[in-house]
């Protein structure tokens, strides 16, 4: 009894859904805290995953690690990203429905790490479908060229996804995985022409100057010192200096980074996805062509018109992006480097997308009974020193996260109890709602007002984009700036900054480029989604404590502590389950909710594992159901088939 207190205590338990004290804040993070000192960086909110950011390679993820899960339910073994990849892949296949596994967290939490040991898991782990092994390899190597091409270093995270992704993974009727598909959202692209001190551009940069062989940098009319190019080390003298940011980036080597072997890496995932050598050629050109844009400077002319300075530059861009003119490219060479590369990106999405396609000519058999697992990865929410445009879209698109979170884990549970009428004890939570409607409403809401801003005639700038806010928002709970905060908090905005106070915590944006920027932008709306791992980074005490609280992890914990973990139709489950009971078995013709009863009574259900509602059966505890199905498992005759020959 002393040894099991001792490990408990030790470790903690690994489903907050079972720590005693489960309404207190101090236990739930002096829990996580233990099992962080254990390695142990996975617990379960019910059927959410946690996860905290270990930093340093936990030998966890091996083909043995893999295995282990496989096949096996969800509280039988400690929680990991695989039992929550395991489970989604065993939902798709029994209830024939396509599932989504979001992954939530601010930057640096582990999200985009998380994505990649789930696209490993199905990798490794699915049955591999008749002449579709290539895309196996394709999908696990779209990810080091997106994250070459979208993810750089920031003051957070030394490969910071710069872009959203969502990934489609499309399974054959025998769970074999057969196509795939991406969509990406809003890459940052100003990190093109400026990133803030101690950051850096997009990896590909550095990438190809530090691995390129000297061969193709010279055809490319590089050299091999990022020093060398202002769009990667210049001091500053646009627009950021009114953010108080005095230099760009002025970081090419990074200790945590090595360039020349992701350079490597890159270029062979290239050739594995399928891209021929004249396009790889062609995506370096540009590359390259956004680094000769960068070092374009101008000087006045005999008439005091603007001119081109320097040459060499002049040679490699009418080259490479010969459509284009010199005269557009001296106009705008910052956003035409931005254009560029954003379109580059696009493409490269697209040609990734056409890799992954699931072909129906090659693979008939299975059309019409496929399914998907969905999997989103955001940039996470991010709070710098001085945050623009690209901070509020970064965090807005958070913000609308967490909404969906709210709505699957607390709010749709909640109501279903209402609806079912169960008897039950609402949790209070907190709905950022109010924040979402803040910045998206029609015609109020701040995206509303920007876009206007921007259409208006006359002379639209930031600051009366500021003034129209002030106008409009002023009063609301979340919206503060310095005309409308009071003596108290007037320093703390200034007088270009709006404050929005998000469900993470108050961020202040300089409103100095919004109208620019919102000008070539595309919203998307996000779909359905399921299973929800959370990520937190390293442990830093105060830092979870915040990610606990706006999470809204104790409420989901009172939710699922009061809540029941699995529910059915009537008629599904009798369906399925009805073979174990004489009484419904062959077929109940009685009332569906009669027939649950006398099933669940055969299989000695206690009263408190179970409600009955009125169209589903709500079983409290996994373990019930899990027990009802190893019951159903024993009885399915093993299948040996014998083929008679004749010779
Ligand atoms: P993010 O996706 O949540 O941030 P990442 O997934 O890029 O964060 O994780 C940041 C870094 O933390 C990684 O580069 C790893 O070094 C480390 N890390 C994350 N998860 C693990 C893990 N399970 N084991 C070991 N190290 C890990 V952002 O994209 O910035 O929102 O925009
Ligand atoms: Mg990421």
């Amino acid at each position: 009894m002393e040894s099991t207190l001792t490990a408990r205590d030790r470790v903690g338990v690994q489903d907050f859904v079972l720590l005693e004290n489960y309404t207190s804040e101090a236990a739930f993070i002096e829990n996580l805290r233990r099992r962080f000192g254990e390695n142990l960086i996975y617990t379960y909110i019910g059927s959410v995953l946690v996860s905290v950011n270990p930093n340093k390679d936990l030998e966890i993820y091996s083909k043995a690690h893999m295995e282990r899960y496989r096949g096996v339910s969800f509280y039988e073994i400690s929680p990991h990203i695989y039992a929550v990849s395991d489970n989604t892949y065993r939902a798709m296949r029994t209830e024939r429905r396509d599932q989504c596994i979001l992954i939530s967290g601010e930057s640096g939490a582990g999200k985009t790490e998380a994505s990649k040991k789930i696209l490993q898991y199905y990798a490794t782990t699915c049955p591999v479908a008749d002449r579709m092994s290539t895309l196996r390899d394709c999908l696990l190597q779209s990810n080091p060229v997106l994250e070459a091409f979208g993810n750089a270093k920031t003051l957070h995270n030394d490969n910071s996804s710069r872009f959203g992704k969502y990934m489609d993974v499309q399974f054959d009727f025998r769970g074999a995985p057969i196509g795939g598909h991406i969509l990406n959202y809003l890459l940052e692209k100003s990190r093109v022409v400026h990133q803030n001190h101690g950051e850096r551009n997009f990896h590909i940069f550095y990438q190809l100057l530090e691995g390129g062989e000297q061969d193709l940098l010279s055809k490319l009319g590089l050299e091999r010192n990022a020093q060398k190019y202002q769009y990667l080390v210049k001091v500053c003298v646009c627009a950021c200096v009114l953010m108080s940011c005095s230099s760009q980036g002025c970081c090419p080597r990074v200790s945590s980074i090595n360039d020349k072997n992701d350079w490597r890496t890159v270029r062979k995932a290239l050739t594995v996805i399928g891209f021929h050598e004249d396009e790889v050629e062609d995506l370096l050109n540009i590359i390259a062509s956004v680094l000769h844009l960068g070092n374009t400077q101008f000087g006045e002319g005999k008439n005091g018109e603007n001119q081109i300075t320097t040459e060499p530059q002049l040679k490699y861009l009418s080259k490479m992006i010969s459509p284009l003119s010199f005269e557009q490219a001296v106009a705008a060479r910052d956003a035409l480097a931005k254009a560029v590369y954003g379109r580059a990106f696009t493409w490269l999405v697209v040609k990734i997308n056409q890799s992954l396609a699931f072909k129906d000519d090659v693979y008939n058999s299975s059309k019409g009974s496929s399914s998907v697992i969905g999997l989103l990865d955001i940039y996470g929410f991010e709070v710098f020193q001085h945050n623009s445009f690209e901070q509020f879209c970064i965090n807005y698109c958070n913000e609308k996260l967490q909404q969906l979170f709210i709505e699957l884990t607390l709010k749709s549970e909640q109501e279903e109890y209402e609806a079912e009428g169960i008897t039950w004890e609402p949790v209070k939570y907190f709905d950022n709602k109010i924040i979402c409607d803040l910045v998206e409403e029609k015609h109020k809401g701040l995206i509303s007002i920007l876009d206007e801003e921007c259409l208006r005639p006359g002379e639209p700038s930031d600051i009366s984009f500021l003034e129209k806010l002030e106008d409009t928002l002023g009063g609301h709970a979340h919206f503060v700036t310095h005309k409308l905060a009071n003596a108290k908090t007037r320093k703390a905005v200034s007088r270009e900054e709006f404050k929005l106070i998000h469900y993470a915590g108050e961020v202040n944006y300089s409103v100095n480029g919004f109208l620019d920027k919102n000008k070539d932008l595309l919203y998307r709306n996000l779909k359905e989604f399921d299973m929800s791992p959370l990520c937190f980074p390293l442990f830093d005490e105060a830092l979870v404590r915040h990610q606990v609280k706006y999470l809204g992890l104790m409420e989901n914990l009172r939710v699922r502590r009061a809540g029941f973990a699995y529910r059915r139709h009537y008629e599904t489950f009798l369906q399925r389950y009805k073979s174990l009971c004489p009484g419904t078995w062959p077929n109940w013709q009685g009332r569906l909710a009669d027939g649950v009863a006398t099933l669940v009574q055969h299989l000695g259900y206690k009263p408190e594992e179970y409600k009955l509602g009125k169209t589903k059966i709500f079983i409290r505890f996994p373990k019930t159901l899990f027990s009802t199905e190893d019951s159903l498992e024993a009885r399915r005759p093993a299948l040996v088939l014998t083929l008679q020959t004749s010779w």
